[in-house]
């Protein structure tokens, strides 16, 4: 059908079909090979020793829904950004190791993440399963739950690192990104809009662009880099992200939530894992900034009124809305745009290593594996 032709024009940017190369295969394979090695070493930490039973049962319970299921594009981005970065004289597979396991320290945080976010976006579904919080004897408990992912992250990176010349810089790290994010994510849901709210002057490109940097470009690109940075930092003080590097990194998260953006209205629940939530909620959206820049008036005022509204109705006028102003071809030119802009920049780095690493993420950010 003519969707899938669009598609098929777009498929850089949109086509989630796109087979990951074996090499990719392969370092996930072994990427997930140590997460059974790090919920070991968290759940023997002495804090979870002489707890009643349930405690136990509770974690792995948790751990299970937190860790399992995704595709953890942000923890594989560490095991990469080290091979990248260490000089070959000093890579070493032990450091390797310990890179993945700073990959799933991200992995935890970016679980933490979801939880709350899940709530605060009245998702129904994650990763394929029904939502944490909406479970039989969870609910509320959620919030809680989060802290105790939250905390684990932390505990993994003690019983890791705890002895480290460099664990107190990897928590600065941590701290630093986690507060970046939930700053984001406080603007994110600060910005929903509502008709009681009548806040949609508050949806600019400005306003969205900020947003995405704190919440997404953050997490997902700057804190693997610099987790992978401090690991080979200890004998290479001077290291430092370019400033060409920091806008790359910047840019590749407001492409990441472009996409995540388009998947949420255009992406069936099969394909993404998650049923999509951001027009009942009245998320800023970069469709919903792209759609009122091309409203007449008469069409602002259709957006106002049906947008924000938990109702099939409400939601098909705004899609209705939306195809009338094809906003579906202006997402497409605009991610294709920024595709090809990314890539000439990355073309111009100074190394060959570099352009080559930053290109793998950005293949990945585009092929779903974030
Ligand atoms: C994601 O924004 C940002 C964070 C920090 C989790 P989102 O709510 O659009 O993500 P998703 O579409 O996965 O719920
Ligand atoms: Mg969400
Ligand atoms: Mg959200
Ligand atoms: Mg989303």
């Amino acid at each position: 059908n003519s969707f899938n032709q669009c598609r098929a024009l777009h498929k850089i940017a949109v086509d989630h079909t796109v087979p990951m190369t074996f090499n990719q295969y392969e370092h996930q394979h072994r990427f997930r090979e140590t997460q059974s090695e790090v919920i070991g070493t968290l759940m023997a930490s002495p804090r979870f020793k002489n707890q009643l039973g349930d405690v136990e049962i509770w974690m792995n319970k948790l751990l299970e829904y937190a860790l399992g299921g995704g595709k953890n594009g942000r923890g594989l981005a560490v095991s990469f950004a080290y091979r990248m970065m260490e000089d070959p004289e000093h890579f070493t597979e032990d450091n390797h190791h310990k890179a993945r396991i700073l990959g799933w320290v991200i992995e935890t945080f970016h679980s933490y993440l979801f939880l709350i976010d899940d709530i605060m976006d009245g998702s129904k579904t994650r990763r394929g399963q029904q939502c944490w919080h909406l479970r039989d004897n969870v609910g509320m408990g959620a919030l809680n739950d989060s802290g105790l992912v939250f905390t684990s992250a932390y505990e993994i990176l003690e019983q890791n690192f705890g002895d480290d010349d460099i664990y107190g810089e990897l928590v600065r790290v941590c701290n630093g990104a986690m507060l970046n994010t939930c700053i984001g994510q406080h603007l994110d849901y600060a910005s929903n809009y509502s008709r009681e709210k009548d806040n949609l002057d508050l949806f600019t490109m400005e306003r969205f662009n900020v947003i995405a940097l704190q919440k997404t470009s953050t997490y997902s690109f700057k804190f693997p880099m610099n987790l992978a940075m401090t690991l080979v930092k200890g004998k290479n003080q001077g290291l430092h992200l370019s400033e060409e590097v920091h806008h790359i990194c910047w840019d590749m998260g407001k492409l990441l939530q472009l996409i995540n953006d388009y998947k949420d209205i255009y992406f069936d629940e099969m394909q993404t894992g998650k049923a999509g939530t951001d027009i009942q909620e009245g998320k800023m959206t970069w469709l919903a900034v792209a759609a009122l820049e091309r409203c007449t008036p008469a069409q602002r005022k259709l957006f106002a009124e049906n947008y924000g509204i938990d109702n099939p109705e409400n939601v098909d006028r705004i899609k209705a809305l939306f195809a009338e102003l094809d906003i579906e071809n202006v997402y497409k030119k605009h991610v294709t745009f920024v595709y090809e802009d990314l890539m000439t920049r990355m073309r111009a780095l100074p190394t060959k290593g570099q352009t080559r690493f930053y290109a793998e993420l950005l293949q990945a950010c585009c092929k779903e594996l974030y």
